[in-house]
């Protein structure tokens, strides 16, 4: 068994739509993966505390045999070649470009630099919405919860 990845893409600077391209041609030529399925993109409003443009968001799925660290690190390398800086003490900030690991096959990882599943993905329609189109059925490890089940939750909170 190949393990599987998925992966939130987004981009609220620049041309965003061709950051997106970017991304999804860099995943496609990632060593030891394939890439095995990309979500439509959508038009978000920005969430978080810092005031930005709207995001295009999307998702990707990955079958690859590199490990969640080397493939964060591969992630990250392609943030940096899409011209991505980060402002020191800045999170939330507007991005050219932001690829989050959000499952690696079931595992669960909190160590330092590295979150599994990404912690915020159960609340974020920005993320579950793109992800519904190519993995509804996933399970979010630790949550027993499907991405459809959670994006459903999110849209009708319980009272
Ligand atoms: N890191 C640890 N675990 C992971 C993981 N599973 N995936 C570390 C990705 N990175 C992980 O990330 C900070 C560090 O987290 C990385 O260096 C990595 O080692 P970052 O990308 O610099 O920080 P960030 O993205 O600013 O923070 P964070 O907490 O990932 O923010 P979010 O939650 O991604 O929020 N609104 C809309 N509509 N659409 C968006 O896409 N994105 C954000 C960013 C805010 N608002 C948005 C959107
Ligand atoms: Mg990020």
């Amino acid at each position: 068994m190949i393990p599987t990845a998925l992966i939130a893409i987004g981009s609220n600077l620049g041309d965003r739509a061709a950051h997106l391209r970017t991304a999804t041609s860099a995943l496609r030529t990632l060593p030891e993966s394939r890439l095995v399925a990309v979500s439509p993109v959508f038009e978000t409003a920005p969430i978080g505390p810092v005031a930005q443009g709207p995001y295009l968001n999307a998702a990707a799925a990955l079958q690859t045999t590199l490990g969640p660290r080397a493939l964060l690190g591969a992630l990250l390398a392609i943030e940096r070649a899409a011209g991505r800086e980060r402002r020191e003490g800045e999170r939330w900030g507007p991005r050219t470009l932001d690829l989050d690991l959000l499952i690696y096959e079931n595992l669960i990882v909190n160590e330092p630099g590295l979150t599994l599943p990404h912690p915020r993905l159960h609340e974020r329609a920005f993320v579950l919405e793109p992800l519904s189109h190519i993995a509804a059925a996933a399970v979010i490890p630790g949550k027993n919860l499907t991405i459809v089940a959670a994006l459903a939750a999110l849209r009708s909170p319980a009272p």
